[in-house]
């Protein structure tokens, strides 16, 4: 069920605004509104789910389909050369939003261990 207070399921709902980039069925992807590259899209189900750890096998499909259009997006726009999905799981991990979003990162070269 939708969250009616929560900000990805306003914005999938089109009652907030967001540069779409991707929708079917399943998935909405937009532009994150403070990008850390030069591609910073957000990949969500349209399904409310809080989180990894809240998440269930039944949402195993719709998962899989955030990585799916991630890596389909980063094909488009020619950044397969190095690119980063990233989820981030609770706030000291930097989550803030608690509605599912796979992070697809890149156009620049990415450091590793992330901090
Ligand atoms: P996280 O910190 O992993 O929960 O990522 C949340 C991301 O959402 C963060 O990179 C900023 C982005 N964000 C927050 N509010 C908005 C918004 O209203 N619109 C858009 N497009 N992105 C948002």
């Amino acid at each position: 069920m939708p969250d009616p207070h929560c900000l990805f399921c306003r914005i999938m709902r089109g009652e907030l605004p967001s540069k779409k980039v991707y929708e079917d069925d399943h998935v909405y992807a937009f532009e994150d509104l403070h990008p850390k590259a030069p591609t910073h899209v957000l990949v969500i189900p349209k399904k409310h789910i809080v989180g990894l750890k809240e998440a269930e096998a039944a949402d195993a499909e719709v998962i899989g389909r955030c990585h799916l259009v991630a890596a389909e997006i980063a094909r488009q726009r020619n950044i397969e050369n190095g690119y980063r999905t990233v989820l981030n799981v609770g706030p000291e991990s930097g989550q803030s939003v608690f509605h599912f979003h796979v992070h697809l990162l890149g156009g620049r070269r990415l450091t590793w261990p992330p901090g």
